[in-house]
């Protein structure tokens, strides 16, 4: 069943993210601190270990099991000297370690097996520095070819078999970085076992529906402006952003109705915000996009650090371009894979962000209170409907 399959996947990546938050290696782990948590360098600081730059007062090359030779780091969640204002997608817990430029990260281990199963994620820095190629190193010599990142990449999983060791030998595992110039690869959730690393989270994916009235797989109308919103939810906007009356046409230069919507929808303005937020997580999102424009963004963000920001005509898969027609109204549906999503934020850098009658899907496909309420009197048990209301109260 996909969803047991789906809640597995997640609960091995839970596991293994509270082991990385420890700063211990799991059960079955070969390495110590494979997700660079220890120590806590705090919010907003990077350091180089063993070197004196950074945000912090020097630590030393040898941290929580590793070993930082050159200008490897650690950074610490926003810290905007490595990513801005956004961390790339994928991040697991609050740190993770680079490789800039010819640095190195390494370990020592005690193998367990003949093979060992090597995973780990590796996200390219932004502003075009990003491009850096690495190698996998076993006791000084490469076992791998160049894995490479380019600048922006997500957070992606990367595996590697380790064969021909013998078990209860030790030996040196190291990141070796390649690029000559100043790019630089981060890297996270260093694995190593003799058992096979569990299955990546099923990614994000994209799906262009047509017109308005046709949702997305299982999904209920959330907001859709005309009507209250769907309980456990909340939409906010700042004054860069309104309600408006589909039935009163352009608003010109500043916002166009979604085509064929004569219903309230919404505008977010030049520098606005518009923010829903669920209080269970959110397994999909479809909403009726009109007009869409390069500077219109929209950011998906929920457990574990997950965030998926998306703008232009990446919010519509590729598929339409986004030039300000107005002649262009589209129902996009977002799927978040194995990922969980409690927050959606909308915002603009020019007139504007036009939508309408957002849709959504509940994980684990948990139906909408009002259909349980429909369910229950299609029943006819009146005392079964006291009790259910009283469950829906818990999360209204
Ligand atoms: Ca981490
Ligand atoms: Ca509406
Ligand atoms: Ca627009």
């Amino acid at each position: 069943m996909r969803t047991s399959a789906a809640l597995r996947a997640l609960f091995a990546a839970t596991a293994l993210t509270a082991a990385a938050l420890a700063g211990q290696a799991s059960a079955g782990q070969l390495l110590t601190n494979g997700g660079f948590e220890s120590p806590d360098i705090g919010t907003g600081n990077y350091t180089y270990p063993g070197l004196s730059y950074g945000t912090i007062a020097p630590i030393g090359a040898n941290q929580g099991g590793w070993t930082f030779a050159g200008s490897a780091l650690v950074n610490g969640t926003g810290s905007n000297a490595w990513y801005g204002g956004a961390a790339p997608a994928g991040m697991v817990g609050a740190q993770f370690a680079a490789l800039q430029a010819t640095s190195s990260l390494s370990q020592a281990f005690t193998a367990t097996a003949g093979a060992l199963h090597l995973s780990w994620l590796d996200a390219g820095r932004p502003w075009g520095m990003g491009d850096q190629s690495y190698q996998v190193l076993l006791n000084g010599a490469a076992v791998s070819g160049a894995f490479g990142t380019a600048s922006n990449d997500p957070f992606s999983l990367n595996t590697l078999n380790l064969t021909g060791l013998t078990a209860g030998a030790s030996y040196n595992l190291a990141f070796q970085g390649l690029a000559t110039t100043d790019d630089t690869a981060f890297i996270d959730e260093v694995q190593l076992s003799d058992v096979l690393p569990p299955p990546p989270p099923k990614a994000p994916s994209i799906t262009v529906l047509g017109d308005d009235a046709t949702l997305g797989a299982n999904q209920f109308m959330i907001e859709d402006f005309d009507h209250p919103i769907a309980a456990g939810f909340s939409f906010a906007q700042d004054g860069g952003a309104y309600v408006r009356p589909g039935a009163l046409g352009l608003d010109s230069g500043v916002s166009a109705p979604p085509p064929g919507d004569l219903t309230n929808y919404e505008t977010v303005l030049t520098g606005g915000h518009a923010v829903l937020t669920s209080v269970k997580a959110l397994q999909s999102i479809s909403f009726y996009l009109g007009s869409p424009d390069t500077y219109n963004k929209v950011r998906f963000s929920g457990a574990g650090g997950f965030a998926w920001t998306l703008a232009g005509a990446d919010i519509l898969g590729g598929l339409v371009t986004a030039n300000g027609d107005q002649g262009v109204g589209r129902r996009v549906s977002f799927d978040f894979g194995d990922f969980n999503v409690n927050k959606v934020e909308f915002s603009s850098a020019g007139n504007s962000f036009e939508f309408d009658s957002i849709a959504g899907q509940l994980r684990g496909g948990v139906p909408e209170p009002a259909t349980w309420t429909m369910l229950i009197l299609g029943f006819g048990a009146v005392g079964t409907l006291v009790r259910r209301r009283r469950t829906v109260s818990t999360f209204a």
